[in-house]
């Protein structure tokens, strides 16, 4: 009974620490464009919704870089620029598209060398507490898809 009680209250700390991973939304086409240096590298992915209920994603982080921001790019004053977002929604059974010249992962401060081929963990944190771990490959400065 001892032996219980303690594996259940280390299943209660460990789940005070990690929150879940979702299983409303499903990522796929991963991929970050990697750019020469210590350079700043895009995330791009396919983010759905599969659930009857509207979610939005409120932040990123990777184990592999010092910051992770959500950005969207725009060519609304024909120069390309880019600005921060607090979120971004994804409507009940909806997709959305992380994809350039649109929304983005901003990864920045590279913690090691990212090359083409890696394999690079970004995870999202999404508004009803759940979290998405999604893996991305890393491709060369010149793609333009996964
Ligand atoms: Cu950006």
């Amino acid at each position: 009974m001892k032996t219980l009680f303690v594996a259940l209250t280390t299943l209660l700390a460990a789940g005070a620490v990690h929150a879940t991973d979702s299983t409303s939304v499903k990522a796929s086409g991963a991929w970050i464009r990697v750019l020469p240096g210590s350079l700043p590298a895009g995330g791009y992915v396919t983010l759905e919704n599969t659930s009857a209920t509207g979610i939005a994603v409120t932040g990123a982080k990777s184990a592999d870089y010092g910051d992770a921001m959500i950005h969207k790019s725009s060519t609304e004053t024909g120069m390309g620029r880019m600005e921060m977002v607090d979120k971004v929604p994804l409507p009940a059974n909806g997709k959305v598209a992380f994809a350039p010249g649109g929304y983005h992962v901003m990864l920045m401060q590279p913690k090691h060398p990212v090359n083409p081929g890696d394999k690079v963990v970004v995870t999202f944190t999404l508004s009803d507490g759940s979290t998405l771990p999604v893996t991305f490959e890393a491709k060369p400065a010149n793609a333009t898809g996964p």
